[in-house]
């Protein structure tokens, strides 16, 4: 495979151009550093400082043989997407070239405006790319499950059957997110749905829940390789920010009730289900949807998962509820389907107490790194 990853400097992109590159495929990773600039605009840098994109990849080759190319530019400028895709010849693309925080998105005028505006200009200038440049090229598109937001309903995978005034037929599943992050991510499905429909093109969007995680089978060889791991309210995602808080002494920040819940998987279970979707393309004319994750769980289950874990290597974990700054039901059903990837073979990393233990010790190496006023909730949905 000539595998294109489009924001492959990110959380999961580099984790990915790694995973592929190690197994042999062509990878070219793309990255414009937009979350790295937001980080330093908004304190909110990862625990590690990871080395820029260019240095990684030296980092990668040095120590397993192996290649990522590299390119440096904005996904929202169409003549640089032209001509990655025109010169590289990719037959997968994938897709994570978006502002990833939720918060981000609810912080102001100017943030909402530069999420909406990237998210949606890069999708549209992928599938362009696409059709233009690699019209056999397989998209695979990372959504979220926060598209689906938490409907009275069980959540189907991608499309329901609608029974209405005795006819029949097949829809999107309704879409109601809960962040303007989430919103743009619904906006791309139907403008993706769209491009199937009319050119034809073959895509596969995965509605992930969010990931936790430090380790993969390449990050784990060098500290140079580490995901960036982020724990403040930005970029930083409600295990990887317990886990640093139980490090750190802060009380578990639960907002609201903490009955709150998502679909969690293993960052391990990310490289997983993105290389069985890349591995098993729809076809032709097809836009397939896979919910992405393994396993659920409430804030309050993940509070308690996280002092079980801090507990085994001596530390005494606080769990304290504070006012939600976000706008979301505390208390809800919920029951997404999540059949399709372990259909194609995922073999799920369950949330353990010996993997959270495993990030507590990774991450009390670092201890020292912590900065306590990146952990609180700077953005409030609705002031
Ligand atoms: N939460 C807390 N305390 C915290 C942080 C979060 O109670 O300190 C709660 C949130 O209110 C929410 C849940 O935990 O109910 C999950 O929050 P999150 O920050 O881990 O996840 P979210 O903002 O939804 O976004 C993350 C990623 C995003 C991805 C999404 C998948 O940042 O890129 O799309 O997970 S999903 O949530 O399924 O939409």
């Amino acid at each position: 495979m000539r595998i294109i990853i489009l924001g492959g400097d990110g959380y999961l992109g580099w984790p990915t151009a790694m995973h592929f590159a190690a197994r042999g495929c062509e990878v070219l990773a793309v990255d414009n550093y937009m979350r790295r600039n937001i980080a330093r605009e908004t304190s909110s840098e990862a625990l590690v400082e990871a080395p820029n994109l260019v240095d990684r990849a030296e980092a990668f080759e040095e120590i397993t043989g192996k290649k990522i190319q590299v390119e440096i530019g904005d996904c929202c400028d169409y003549r640089f997407m032209e001509r990655i895709f025109r010169d590289f010849k990719p037959t997968v693309c994938i897709h994570y070239a978006e502002q990833p925080s939720a918060p981000y998105s609810m912080k102001g005028y100017e943030e909402a405006r530069r999420t909406l505006d990237n998210n949606l200009a890069v999708t549209f200038n992928t599938i362009w790319a696409v059709k233009e440049q690699a019209p056999d090229c397989h998209i695979v598109k990372l959504g979220t499950m926060g598209e689906y937001g938490t409907p009275p309903i069980d959540i189907e995978e991608g499309y329901i059957d609608i029974k209405h005034n005795g006819r029949e037929g097949r829809f999107l599943f309704p879409r109601q997110a809960g962040s303007l992050y989430h919103t743009t991510k619904v906006l791309d499905t139907d403008l993706i749905w769209f491009y199937v429909r009319t050119y034809g093109l073959e895509v596969t969007d995965l509605m992930q829940g969010p990931v936790y995680g430090l380790s993969t089978d390449e990050a784990d060889q060098d500290d140079r390789l580490l995901p960036n791991f982020h724990y403040d309210d930005i970029f930083g995602t409600v295990v990887n920010r317990f886990l640093v808080q139980a490090v750190a002494g802060i009380p578990l920040t639960v907002y609201g009730k903490g009955g709150q819940v998502r679909g969690y998987l293993n960052l391990k279970d990310t490289l997983q289900c993105v290389e069985l979707a890349a591995n098993n393309p729809p076809g032709k004319g097809q836009l397939r949807i896979f919910n992405q994750f393994t396993e659920t769980f409430s804030v309050n289950q993940l509070a308690e998962e996280v002092k079980k874990a801090g507990a085994v290597v001596g530390l005494k974990v606080e769990v304290k509820s504070i006012p939600n700054p976000r706008k979301e039901l505390e208390e809800h059903y919920y029951n997404p389907k999540h059949s399709g990837l372990t259909e194609l073979g995922l073999k799920p990393h369950h949330m353990t107490t010996e993997v959270l233990v495993e990030m507590l010790k990774k991450i009390m190496t670092y201890k020292d790194q912590i900065v306590p006023a990146r952990v609180l909730p700077r953005v409030v949905w609705n002031k």
